[in-house]
């Protein structure tokens, strides 16, 4: 994962937005919430808090936003022009305003892209480091109030920008599956992602591990003993966030390490294993089925029942759809191979 904040796994449950969707009004509110903190920087007090409440707004809306017009029918303070801009973010994925607010205060564009290329920097912290009077990494790292996480940000920027080549991550897998079959020959575990999708490069390392307890702190142990962990970044109950390195001839990535109860296995392996937008339009289907799908399991959204799943074949056949294997799971999906009756009985 490559969100820049610990936390990914505690989103409690029963909210309407389907998990993973809820992304993409975040991902409009942030653009909406930038616009704003430019016509901040320049004195354009008014547009600054209409874009600041609309991004605050559309960051709690219920659904995902699908157009401008449902916007500004829904929500309050969205008028013609951020209409106007969500229907070409909807459309574009970009805003021609943003880009030019962006190319007319270029220092503080410039500085935002190099501050929020840091973990640990989102483009709120950057704002406010810029706001402060923040211009270099220097400037950060010996004025600025930061956390541990961001300082380690900091030293190992140069090496997690970068992807790592599949076969770099069939070494890691093949080192960790080395040390944690030292630690327990029957522990179960899977590097998810884009690494079990089999993609050529991966942007970190996603480790799922089936289990409860204290069994995390074992594993960051075991392999902290071995040398490969540099960094700890954020831990909690069930999810550890740290820099791996192989060694000197390597360079170092992200990885994070996400245990997860026997009874949300199959969910929370279909779940880091994504793509996103294969997320988005399973949960989807669930849900037009009356169902609710996320990481911790699939539910009756009426009675809030669980159904046992075992293995993501039986979430697929649930569901209604042929499975995909993870490599056919990919980020430009457009739509998933529904059963159609008639395969249904005969089979
Ligand atoms: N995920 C999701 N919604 C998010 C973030 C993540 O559904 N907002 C799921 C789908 C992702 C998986 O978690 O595929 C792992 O997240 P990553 O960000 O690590 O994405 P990938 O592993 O797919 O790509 P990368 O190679 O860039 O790490
Ligand atoms: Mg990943």
């Amino acid at each position: 994962m490559k969100s820049s904040k610990p936390g990914k796994m505690s989103r409690e449950e029963g909210k309407e937005l389907r998990e993973g969707e809820s992304s993409l009004n975040q991902d409009l509110a942030d653009q909406l919430a930038l616009i704003g903190s430019y016509y901040e920087a320049e004195g354009n007090i008014y547009r600054a808090r209409a874009y600041n409440e609309a991004a605050e707004r559309i960051a709690k809306y219920p659904r995902v936003i699908t157009s401008g017009t449902e916007a500004r029918m829904n929500i309050r303070g969205v008028g013609a022009s951020i209409s106007a801009d969500i229907d070409e973010y909807l459309l574009t994925g970009s805003i021609r305003r943003l880009r030019d607010l962006e190319e007319k205060n270029k220092e503080r564009f410039d500085t935002l892209q190099l501050f929020s290329g840091i973990f640990g920097i989102d483009m709120k912290i950057a704002n406010k480091f810029y706001n402060e009077g923040y211009r270099t990494l220097e400037d950060l790292w010996f004025k600025a109030p930061l956390t541990p996480a961001q300082k380690i940000g900091i030293l190992y920027r140069k090496h997690l920008v970068l992807r790592i080549p599949r076969e770099e991550m069939d070494r890691i897998n093949n080192r960790i599956t080395e040390i944690l079959f030292q630690l327990d020959p029957n522990l179960k575990f899977v590097i998810a992602g884009s690494y079990r999708r089999g993609e050529a490069s991966s942007g970190d390392i996603d480790l799922l591990v089936q289990g409860n307890g204290h069994i995390l702190e074992e594993i960051v142990e075991a392999l902290d003993k071995s040398g490969i962990l540099v960094a700890k970044l954020a831990k909690g109950s069930s999810q550890y966030m740290g820099i791996l390195r192989l060694g000197p001839d390597f360079n170092a990535h992200r990885i994070d390490i996400l245990l997860i109860p026997k009874e949300s296995w199959a969910t929370g392996l279909m779940h880091f294993t994504g793509s996103k937008m294969f997320n988005i339009l399973i949960r989807r289907r669930a849900r037009e089925l009356g169902l609710k799908l996320n990481q911790y399991g699939l539910f009756e959204i009426d009675t809030h029942r669980q159904i046992p799943v075992k293995t993501e074949e039986d979430i697929f056949r649930i569901l209604g759809i042929k499975y995909l294997s993870p490599e056919e799971r990919t980020p430009n999906l457009s739509s998933l191979p529904i059963v159609s009756e008639s395969e249904e009985t005969s089979n």
